[in-house]
Formats: C-alpha cells, sequence, structure tokens
C-alpha cells in the first residue's frame, strides 16, 4: 500500500505487474532523454540559427529523424503489445472468483466445495481499531497465492473499477458485461485496493481488500466458508 513518500507506483507481487512498473520506467527514461535532446536542440538552433538560413536539403539528417524515432516506436510498441496480451492471457487459473460491484460495497462469489456458488458482502468497518482508515472490510476476499486465479468483475447498477495496485490490476466493473483478468501472487499478504472508476456519493467507501494466504491454508478456509456468518449459497 502506498506509504509517506512513496514517489512511483507501489511494490507488484505479481510478475506482470513488475513488467508493466519497468516497462514504465524505461518509457519515462526515454521520454526524458527525448525531451533534454529537442531542447537541446531547440537552443542550439535559435543560438546558431543564421548558418542554416539557406539550407536546401540533407539527406542524412533526414534519414536520422526519420529512422531514430521509428526504432523507438517499435521499441515502445513491442513491450507494449506483449504486456497487453499478458495482461488477457488467462491460463488454466487452479481458483476462479468473481467480484461484483454495487452502491457501495463490492461483493465477490466463487465456486464451494460441493460445487455450489457461495458468496458474501464485503463492507467498510468505520474508525481505524481495526486496520486502516477507510480501507478495511468487514468480510475480506481470501485466495491462494502462488497460484493462477482468474478475477472475474461485474457490476450491478453503474459502472466501478476494480483495483488492486498492490498486483497492478484495475478492470472495470461494467453492468451486464464481464471483464476477466488473470493474476498470480507471488507470496502471502493482504492486498488493499479502491473503487477506481466515480460511481456516486460513496465512492470512496467501498475498499477491496484480498487476503493472499498459501493453498494448504486456503483449502481449509475454503472448506469451511460456508460456516462464516454472512457468507450465503447462492
Ligand atoms: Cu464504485
Amino acid at each position: 500500500m502506498p506509504l509517506w513518500g512513496s514517489k512511483s507506483f507501489q511494490d507488484s507481487y505479481y510478475w506482470v505487474g513488475e513488467y508493466l512498473s519497468f516497462f514504465h520506467e524505461g518509457v519515462m527514461c526515454l521520454i526524458v532523454f527525448i525531451l533534454s535532446f529537442v531542447l537541446y536542440v531547440v537552443f542550439w538552433v535559435l543560438k546558431t540559427g543564421s548558418s542554416f538560413r539557406f539550407f536546401q536539403e540533407a539527406q542524412a539528417v533526414e534519414t536520422i529523424w526519420t529512422v531514430i524515432p521509428s526504432l523507438c516506436l517499435v521499441g515502445v510498441g513491442l513491450p507494449s503489445m506483449h504486456l497487453l496480451y499478458l495482461m488477457d492471457e488467462i491460463g488454466s487459473p487452479s481458483f476462479s472468483f468473481k467480484a461484483i460491484g454495487h452502491q457501495w460495497y463490492w461483493s465477490y462469489e466463487f465456486m464451494g466445495n460441493e460445487a455450489d456458488v457461495l458468496g458474501f458482502d464485503s463492507f467498510m468497518v468505520e474508525g481505524t481499531e481495526s486496520g486502516y482508515r477507510l480501507l478495511d472490510v468487514d468480510q475480506r476476499m481470501v485466495a491462494p497465492s502462488n497460484m493462477g486465479i482468474r478475477c472475474m468483475v461485474s457490476s450491478e447498477d453503474v459502472i466501478h473499477s476494480f483495483a488492486v495496485p498492490g498486483c497492478m490490476l484495475k478492470v472495470d466493473a461494467i453492468p451486464g458485461r464481464i471483464n476477466e483478468i488473470p493474476m498470480t501472487v507471488s507470496m502471502s499478504g493482504i492486498l488493499y485496493g479502491q473503487c477506481s472508476e466515480i460511481c456516486g456519493a460513496n465512492h470512496s467507501f467501498m475498499p477491496i481488500v484480498i487476503e493472499f494466504i498459501p493453498p494448504k491454508i486456503f483449502n481449509r478456509w475454503h472448506s469451511v466458508i460456508k460456516s462464516i456468518e454472512g457468507v450465503k449459497v447462492l
């Protein structure tokens, strides 16, 4: 989660997210380099401009300023496309869950052990005693760590957005449509997120909390989930 003094993205616990931050840093370096180079050339031409007044043609310069920018674009485009496809690649997930946006809370649904669909609502808890202010919920979603997970996102009313910056994940929750996204979180822990699409008066009060636990403990949780208060068989 973000802490005081954080200047960039949060650390990602999903390798595609790490790749995304790395790509972002690379592109930022390229942009800063291009900006300084262009500014340098602009000032250099302003300073020594009079000597270029009768310039007719310069094949070498034209070739360079066509080829180098094209190479830069290809260098940005290829990893960008690769990332786009990686974020779409579901593979064969070991666990799937559905996150449904409501005004103003999230609810989760998943398959129980007896092939029945289980679900619960996840409301924000007030106060700071139980956790982080405006970020903790009464019933957290639980998912296995180190395993392929498919997250399906939809909405019951208006457009919401399911965002978990800890794995660089942000998917729009659109009524009548299911958006899928894969994730594999490499360690156990709790990831926090918030709705990221202005959805009404209490948009800021519908946090997302996913607790990633080792698969063994997850199986135990999965077998007792029915007895937990608030969990319904759908
Ligand atoms: Cu929302």
